[in-house]
């Protein structure tokens, strides 16, 4: 279990995202992994996005075909009283945790996430339920954070923790550290060049490109890295994929 690691870490520092990219995906994910978790249409987009490249990135387009129109979905406004303080407070308290299987573990105030480098992208959102939208995100790239907590060894999932919930169930998301990694995988603050809207899922909102709508989670308040699913919800690894079954792995 050393070798992927320092392997990784020794990457992070020394060379492009790219090769991390690559690396992670031969060494960290086993055989056991895919057929643990994935059913079987799954696994096949798994395995096909695996074989043309989990690393591919997702098409990126101008400020010219951004949609006049970006309608919102899901939960539009946490309703949690401390969802409302922070919100009052235009987030200035609020704080993003960084724990789990790290090895320094860190809040992040917003004002510090906005203060970090940046990357902006125009990418085609599609959701499970027919529509697509294309906007621009402004975010940290999840790499970038994950490299000052220092993952430990032993974990292979982000769980994303969000601040609303349906009839008392957490609305929460988990990706695999392939994911993680891929360099248009970030934490958008910033949405068509404006502060992230509470419908849109201020303040801080996931952006994971290759995947379908309901991957890309809003009101992030917590990010775990975790060595499993399994005690997280009902250990599908996401509220949907608990709730109706939707596919873990939403490949796009
Ligand atoms: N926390 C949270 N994240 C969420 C949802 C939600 O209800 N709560 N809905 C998901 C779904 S199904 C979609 S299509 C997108 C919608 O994002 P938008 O409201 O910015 O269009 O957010 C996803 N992330
Ligand atoms: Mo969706």
């Amino acid at each position: 279990m050393m070798a992927p690691l320092l392997t990784r870490r020794s990457i992070l520092t020394g060379l492009g995202f790219s090769t991390i990219i690559g690396t992670t995906g031969g060494l960290v994910l086993s055989p056991s992994f895919r057929d643990l978790v994935l059913a079987s249409g799954e696994k096949l987009a798994y395995q096909t996005h695996r074989l043309i490249g989990r690393n591919a990135l997702a098409p990126e387009f101008t400020e010219a075909d951004l949609s006049p129109d970006f309608r919102t979905n899901g939960n539009t406004m946490p309703a949690s009283a401390e969802y409302q303080r922070h919100m009052e407070t235009s987030f200035a308290n609020w704080r993003l945790q960084v724990d789990g299987l790290v090895a320094a573990p860190q809040a992040f105030s917003l004002a510090a996430l906005k203060a970090m480098p940046a990357r902006a992208q125009i990418t085609r959102h599609d959701c499970v339920e027919g529509w697509s939208a294309i906007g621009k995100w402004t975010g940290v790239p999840l790499a970038a954070l994950l490299t000052q907590v220092k993952l430990l060894p032993t974990a292979r999932y982000l769980v994303l923790h969000c601040a609303d919930d349906f009839s008392g169930n957490a609305y929460y998301e988990s990706i695999d550290l392939v994911d993680a990694f891929h360099p248009q995988t970030m934490l958008a603050h910033t949405m068509n060049d404006q502060p992230l809207s509470v419908g849109h899922g201020a303040p801080l909102r996931l952006r994971v490109e290759r995947q379908l709508g309901y991957k890309q989670a809003k009101y992030i308040m917590r990010i775990e890295a975790t060595a499993t699913l399994a005690n997280i919800g009902l250990g599908k690894g996401g509220y949907w994929e608990d709730q109706i079954g939707y596919d873990w792995y939403a490949g796009i």
